[in-house]
């Protein structure tokens, strides 16, 4: 099977797709037959209905036309219904996962994206073995988000206080982006991650290490893994670049100035609040957008990235 993007279609990586790209070209191809069908009547009517003489008569007298009328509704109603049930099939294939998935949750908040295994392992991308079926299981710290994975052909809406499932199974190895499609803030169109699609072996490999991050590593060790894992690398660098945050370069000990909080010695504390409430006090120059950590964070992991932030001098 040919993979690649298609000049409508993205690359195609799960089962959903021999039911989707059909039912997509077919819902084009009859557009566009129709379109065409339209266009040229619409030309040829005006050409030839012109009224050219004054005396040329309108055509009021005509009341309907039985045949006309029957044949514009019976072959759009067959063409839908047809439609209806090829849609319909594809759709009740994806609501139901088959027996036998991996479950995976997801928690979505602005603005980024976080992937719970149930073996304890969390991760900013969602890693998945190739040719299983993963069952998503997805809600939101805030407000409205929408989980797409477009290569896959499906995606859900993921609600704050409530649970919302999608399943898919892989059909290949391969990264494939993960967008928001739901507009939920100022940093909307930043809500990207990806699915890393990995053979089997590959997969049991990285979940034994990402079940247990922390093992065997030192505080500081561990708070950089977590930099990457929690996310913080989407807005904070640690080499003093600005981004959508203030670098975590030299942060540890410099004066703060906070606007109305007044100029701050960052410690300890600060950082934890930091994290904690992040709009306790928000840094001149910079956005209140950081997501609230408190509950997502453990006692263990704050002190990590503390200790990190403490070596990035
Ligand atoms: C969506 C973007 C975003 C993410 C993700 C994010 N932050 Fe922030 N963070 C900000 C912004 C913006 C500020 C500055 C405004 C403020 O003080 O709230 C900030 C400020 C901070 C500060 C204070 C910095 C200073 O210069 O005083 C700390 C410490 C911090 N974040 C830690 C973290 C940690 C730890 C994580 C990951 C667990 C994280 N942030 C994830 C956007 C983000
Ligand atoms: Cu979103």
């Amino acid at each position: 099977m040919d993979n690649s993007k298609t000049f409508w279609l993205p690359e195609k990586a799960s089962t959903f797709v021999d039911t989707v790209d059909p039912a997509f070209d077919l819902y084009l191809w009859i557009s566009i037959f129709f379109f065409g069908l339209i266009v040229i009547l619409i030309t040829v009517f005006t050409v030839k209905y012109l009224r050219r003489r004054p005396d040329q008569l309108a055509t009021a007298q005509i009341t309907h036309n039985l045949t006309l009328e029957l044949s514009w509704t019976i072959i759009p109603l067959i063409i839908v219904m047809g439609l209806f049930f090829l849609g319909m099939k594809g759709y009740l294939h994806m609501r139901v996962a088959p027996s036998g998935y991996m479950q995976v949750n997801v928690k979505a908040q602005k603005w980024s994206w976080g992937f719970e295994y149930p073996s304890g392992a969390i991760n900013d991308t969602l890693v998945v073995p190739v040719n299983t079926p993963v069952k998503l299981v997805m809600t939101s710290r805030d407000v409205l988000h929408s989980f797409y994975i477009a290569a896959f052909r499906t995606k859900a809406d993921v609600i704050p206080n409530r649970y919302h499932a999608l399943w898919f199974q892989a059909t290949r190895t391969g990264i494939f982006p993960v967008q928001c499609t739901q507009y939920c803030g100022t940093n909307h169109s930043y809500m990207l991650t990806a699915v890393k699609v990995v053979e089997q072996e590959a997969y049991n490999e990285w979940l034994a290490t990402a079940s247990d991050p922390g093992k065997g590593k030192t505080p500081a060790e561990f708070g950089a893994i977590l930099y990457q894992k929690r996310g913080c690398s989407a807005c904070h660098s640690v080499d003093g670049s600005k981004a959508v945050g203030p670098s975590w370069k030299g942060l540890f000990g410099r004066q703060e100035n906070c606007g109305a909080g007044g100029m701050i010695m960052v410690d300890e504390a600060y950082i934890r609040e930091s994290m904690m409430v992040p709009t306790a006090k928000v840094v001149m120059g910079y956005q209140p957008v950081m997501p609230i950590f408190k509950g997502v964070l453990s006692e263990r992991e704050i002190v990590a990235l503390i200790e990190y932030i403490k070596t990035l001098k």
